[in-house]
């Protein structure tokens, strides 16, 4: 490529985040559609990927990250998806609950609400937002709650309390699970008395957990393409408890002082 390409300001390097993640996947399919065979994704995590970010914004230098909408990245940055012509990223797809078998009869509250449970991504990016700007997750959570009384009431509506039974939450540490995870165990430990434990995994192990009943559940399953694997492996063995949020969105994402548009400018 020319030496002043994209590609060569950025050193061929695409940003990525932990490998087990549907959206590594999506990138490294992209990288085949549209020929970017000189090009690395680099492997990581969220917040490695979003410090980088971070920095290169701060400096006005440019970056190619993995992205996806809910994200703070998009309001504390002034970013764009690349356009996608070929559709290698898909669309909207929504994000479910899943359970274990098994949930309902042992613990009918937790389900009962795991199975209301839904809000929008104005809703999880204010959480975002506020754990990105230095709040700890549990008090980002209990924060939105508190100004979000009535929805909150409504998914706990007529459920009874189960006074300080043990439930355990499977999470990949993605901005946007870490943020719905804290939401969803503080209500459930507010509102219905349990006493709920994370536990952050890859996305492989969070799948594999609720499937063999390790863990009782999770609100962080992308389908029906991001996690598309791990459901058709796994989906007999678990409950899709349906979509806690619609209009998600992945992609590459730069930030707009970039001169690129689309993913086909990476070939330039
Ligand atoms: N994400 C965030 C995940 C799902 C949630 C888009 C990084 C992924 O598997 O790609």
């Amino acid at each position: 490529s020319a030496p002043n390409s994209v590609g060569a300001q950025v050193d061929h390097k695409i940003i990525g985040i932990d490998p087990g993640a549907g959206l590594m996947k999506a990138t490294e399919k992209a990288m085949k559609d549209y020929d970017l065979k000189d090009w690395e994704l680099v492997e990581g995590s969220s917040a490695a990927m979003t410090a980088a970010l971070t920095q290169a914004y701060k400096d006005k230098k440019p970056i190619i990250v993995t992205g996806w909408t809910p994200h703070w990245m998009f309001s504390k940055f002034e970013m764009k998806y690349l356009e996608d012509p070929k559709g290698t990223f898909g669309k909207d797809e929504q994000i479910h609950t899943i359970v274990r078998k098994g949930l309902k009869e042992e613990h009918p509250s937790a389900y009962a609400f795991l199975d209301k449970f839904s809000w929008t991504p104005e809703d999880m990016e204010k959480v975002m937002l506020d754990i990105a700007s230095g709040k700890k997750p549990d008090e980002a959570a209990a924060e939105w709650v508190k100004n979000n009384e009535a929805a909150v009431n409504k998914w706990v509506e007529g459920i009874q309390p189960a006074e300080g039974k043990k439930l355990t939450l499977a999470y990949v540490a993605w901005d946007s699970e870490i943020a719905s995870t804290n939401v969803v165990k503080t209500v459930l430990e507010q509102k219905l008395k349990y006493k709920v434990e994370l536990s952050q995994v890859e996305a492989g192990p969070m799948w594999v957990g609720v499937s063999n009943g390790d863990v009782d559940g999770m609100v962080a399953a992308w389908l029906p393409t991001t996690h598309a694997d791990y459901m058709e492996k796994l989906g007999k063995d678990v409950e899709d408890l349906g979509p806690n949020l619609q209009g998600t969105k992945l992609g590459l994402a730069v930030p707009t002082y970039m001169e690129i548009n689309s993913i086909e400018d990476l070939k330039k």
